[in-house]
């Protein structure tokens, strides 16, 4: 059996729509979500913005970080923020700022070690980015006593990046693109968004 209401769902968060729907004016890397959209417009944008007002949140924290890094974080922004697709993963939330949450999505492996290769000339100072900062500025800045260092540091392996920077967000897998069994971060624009079947293959009773 495929429990229906777990596919084509906006999580309920800070900035998602209530529902999925078509927007024909999506931004940048954020484009492969216009046909089905779980943010607006607006959003899409933002993403693409250095400290954007959908969280303050600054990715420079430890000095600027190299654009080839960037592209992966502004890429996890589009799919977090965009994918009517995650259902199967949403959960509970013990966020102020959100109800809902996405836990152990299982991100393809080819995305998550490109996301952690080009961002090994990047500097940070926390391995969980969603809580601890010291916000008395208005965004986030380094604690007192976490140094600044390199990823590969903070970040021993793929897994470790793609896991524990956002709280258990997802899952490293060893599933390929193109599988059918993990979500894509990036995609062909002009491919369907191969992310629907894996929803569908993960919403199913016996998955
Ligand atoms: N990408 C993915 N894949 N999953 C996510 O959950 C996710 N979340 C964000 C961005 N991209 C994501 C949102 N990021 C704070 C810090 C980061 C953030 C949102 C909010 C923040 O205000 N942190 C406070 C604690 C606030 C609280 O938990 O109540 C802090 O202590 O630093």
């Amino acid at each position: 059996v495929t429990r229906d209401s777990l596919l084509n769902i906006c999580m309920s968060a800070k900035h998602h729509k209530e529902k999925p729907g078509p927007e024909g004016q999506l931004y940048g890397q954020c484009v492969l979500w216009k046909d089905n959209a779980c943010c607006t417009a607006n959003t899409s944008q933002e993403a693409h913005e250095d400290q954007s007002y959908l969280y303050n949140f600054n990715w420079d924290h430890c000095g600027a970080m190299p654009q080839k890094c960037k592209r992966h974080f502004i890429q996890d922004t589009c799919l977090y923020e965009c994918s009517p697709n995650l259902g199967p993963w949403i959960d509970q939330a013990d966020n102020t700022w959100r109800k809902e949450r996405i836990r152990d999505v299982p991100l393809c492996q080819e995305d998550c070690e490109q996301w952690w290769e080009d961002c090994q000339d990047a500097v940070t100072c926390k391995v969980n980015w969603h809580k601890g900062w010291n916000w008395t500025s208005g965004t986030n800045q380094c604690p007192q006593g976490a140094m600044c260092q390199k990823f590969k540091f903070v970040f021993p392996t793929a897994a470790a990046l793609c896991e524990q920077i956002w709280s258990g967000s997802y899952r490293y897998t060893s599933h390929h693109r193109g599988s059918g069994r993990c979500i894509q971060m990036w995609f062909d624009p002009a491919q369907e968004n191969p992310n629907v079947a894996v929803a569908q293959y993960y919403a199913r009773g016996d998955a």
